[in-house]
């Protein structure tokens, strides 16, 4: 696991500089792998999106966690509620619990999630610079389910870094918020698989306007019990 030490460094002069108040978030950003992942008789989109548009053009990050086995919204984020306590704006997750016959056609949904943040407003005087975020989503009754996975909800994961002042905003690290994401799970005492599963969403480092684009394209594993 990759952990980028520049996180490390506290920006603690620039912070009170700031100019206090929410910036805009991560503009919508171009998938290089934008598909469609297939389990059982589910289906969901490998990125999650700016709006309610299926678009390469539009998405916000590559979707890399899967909560399995007993999972729900509210349990998932009960259990990560001892750090990520904030939220930020919503973003949106496209999938189908039954895809019905031949995978084409029948239930595909949007869910917008708002997600859990572990500082609300990075960069504002007195705050940390950086947050990490992450946005979990199911369709209506709040869990998916297939026979491979159980009840399972999925998500996409980034660092949010003076989102609200201190010096220019900057989102994403993908990979890396995934390995502080299963680290948080473990120490609150549940099992993860890290990079357990390819989601065929690898991004190479690259610098899209504010968003900072690194996913090796495979997604960890939560239990949830
Ligand atoms: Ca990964």
């Amino acid at each position: 696991m990759r952990r980028a030490h520049v996180f490390l460094v506290i920006a603690a002069a620039a912070a009170l500089l700031a100019v206090v108040g929410p910036r805009p978030k991560a503009e919508a950003a171009t998938a290089r792998n934008l598909t469609l992942l297939y389990i059982d008789e589910d289906r969901f989109r490998n990125y999650d999106f700016t709006d309610r548009a299926v678009t390469p053009y539009g998405v916000d990050w590559p979707i890399a966690l899967v909560f399995g086995n007993n999972a729900t919204i509210d349990r998932v984020k009960a259990r990560l509620g001892n750090e990520y306590d904030q939220t930020g704006g919503p973003m949106y997750g496209r999938m189908t619990d039954n895809a019905g016959s031949g995978g084409v056609g029948g239930g595909y949904v949007w869910d917008d999630d708002s997600g859990g943040k572990t500082t609300k407003c990075p960069g504002a005087p007195f705050q940390p610079d950086s947050a990490r975020h992450y946005r979990i989503y199911a369709d209506g009754d709040d869990r998916l389910y297939n026979l491979a996975w159980g009840y399972y909800v999925f998500g996409s994961t980034h660092w949010d870094r003076w989102e609200c002042g201190g010096d220019t905003a900057w989102f994403g690290w993908s990979e890396n918020a995934e390995g502080w994401l299963a680290w948080r799970w473990s120490t609150n005492g549940y099992s993860a698989a890290e990079d357990w599963a390819s989601f065929y969403n690898w991004e190479p480092y690259r610098v899209e306007g504010t968003h900072v684009w690194e996913n090796d394209g495979y997604a960890t594993w939560f239990w949830v019990f």
